[in-house]
């Protein structure tokens, strides 16, 4: 049962309130495999729909410009505080609306338009923020790509190497939105070291496998590191950046600059790039890093790993190839290149069933990426909801079900059947910030 909240909004506005507890039952008699997305609890909801969103508070803590912000100086402060002792990082700057306002701030904060970057592209995994042609990354700065092998599916360290070397770019990107092994932050920073580029980390998707110690960790290796706070993370539709203090390529690229690096990143997101900081959505972010600090959010983290290989496992038994044979990671991404149907298919028909996931290029893709030939599956909300490996077992049959009825092209026949078998299912969980 959802829970029966906002008695203002109903009795004030019943339309919106109508669309929310439909979106709440939704979200909770589906299977939600969006690798990016998960469960909000109610403590970090109600933070995020608090009093704060009144509030402006242009500049950062103790230099404000405005007045009556003690108790906005005490919540930033909390949340840095606890964002620090969570990824013991040496700077953390909590005020980015989101991801891609963060990293909107990196690029502005430390390179000139027209710099040469290095990152993977959309069609390969990577983010739109890293480079690619339709994003201000690509327009305003030089991306010069690497992707994993179409191959292996994984990328080659040499190759990166390689190509750094060839290009000299002033910042490598590591980070992407579809890849599922781990990536190795020691071998990245030195080959930046070795090129002279700043190494910047966006963990956006893996953060909680970070902080449960089942992926490595990128801040003792990155100049920069940046994230949202929602995912896995479980926060608010907000952003994050950490950095180190002192700016190691001060002499080369900002010899007249009187900021370190910790001060560039904060004069990048304020003023350069946004205006009052979003209070209510700080404090959610306080409250998701504190509660990632629990041991229950660490065993959380690990288990997303367990229930994608798991799922990945089972899904091979029955026959379903997984690009790169597995998954390191929350994600994983199935390949229909041999099949008649795009990945495109998959996901319409996953949804009309009760599946939430999205179409997604595979390596050596040769279907266009409005069609497709993968869809990308991630564990993090199953598992947010108290799902485990059994679990992923019946999740794979759905799966396979629908894939099958593709093919058999009698979809529509069965989908109200399997999406009630999906609710039922679901009504076993406990779904954070939905159900009690
Ligand atoms: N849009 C997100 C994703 O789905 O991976 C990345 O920001």
């Amino acid at each position: 049962m959802t829970v029966e909240r906002y008695p203002h909004l109903k009795a004030e506005d019943p339309e919106v309130y109508e669309l929310i507890q439909k979106q709440a039952q939704m979200e909770c008699s589906t299977l939600k495999m969006i690798a990016s997305e998960s469960y909000a609890s109610f403590d970090v909801l109600e933070a995020c729909g608090s009093i704060f969103t009144n509030k402006y508070a242009e500049g950062y803590p103790g230099a404000r410009y405005y007045e009556g912000n003690e108790f906005a100086d005490a919540l930033e402060n909390l949340a840095i505080e606890r964002g620090k002792a969570l990824f013991g990082c040496e700077h953390m700057n909590v005020q980015p609306y989101s991801g891609s306002p963060a990293n909107a701030a990196v690029y502005r904060a430390l390179l000139s338009p027209g710099d040469k970057i290095m990152g993977v592209p959309v069609s390969d995994g990577g983010h739109l923020t890293h480079g690619w042609k339709v994003s201000f990354s690509g327009k305003d700065y030089l991306q010069i790509p690497y992707r994993p092998n179409q191959e292996t599916g994984r990328l080659d360290m040499a190759e990166v190497r390689k190509i750094a070397q060839a290009e000299q770019p002033k910042m490598i990107w590591v980070g992407m939105s579809a890849y599922p092994f781990k990536l190795d932050y020691a071998a990245f920073a030195e080959i930046a070291e070795e090129v002279g580029a700043y190494l910047v980390a966006d963990i956006a998707h893996i953060n909680a496998l970070i902080i449960a110690g089942v992926h490595p960790d990128p801040v003792p290796y990155c100049d920069v590191v940046t994230s949202t706070a929602h995912k896995m993370l479980r926060g608010p539709r907000a952003g994050f950046i950490m950095s180190k203090v002192e700016d190691r390529f001060h002499e080369k690229y900002h010899p007249t600059s009187k900021w370190n690096l910790a001060q560039l990143v904060d004069r990048g997101v304020f003023p350069t790039m946004q205006g009052g900081p979003h209070l209510h959505a700080i404090a959610g972010m306080a409250c998701a890093f504190k509660y990632a600090q629990t041991a229950e959010f660490k065993e959380y983290g690990a288990q997303i790993v367990k229930n994608a290989q798991a799922l990945c496992a089972e899904l091979e038994a029955l026959g379903r190839p997984i690009a790169g044979g597995g998954t390191e990671t929350h994600l994983f991404l199935l390949d229909f290149r041999k099949d008649e149907f795009t990945g495109k298919d998959a996901a319409q028909a996953l949804s009309k069933c009760g599946i939430i996931a999205n179409f997604n290029m595979v390596p050596g893709d040769t279907r266009p990426p409005a069609k497709t030939s993968g869809v990308r599956l991630g564990t993090a909300a199953l598992t947010s909801a108290g799902m485990k490996e059994e679990d992923m077992k019946k999740v794979a049959g759905w799966i396979d079900e629908v894939c099958k009825h593709i093919v058999s092209n009698d979809v529509d026949a069965v989908a109200p059947r399997i999406r009630g078998e999906i609710a039922e299912f679901c009504s076993g969980f406990k779904f954070p910030g939905i159900t009690e």
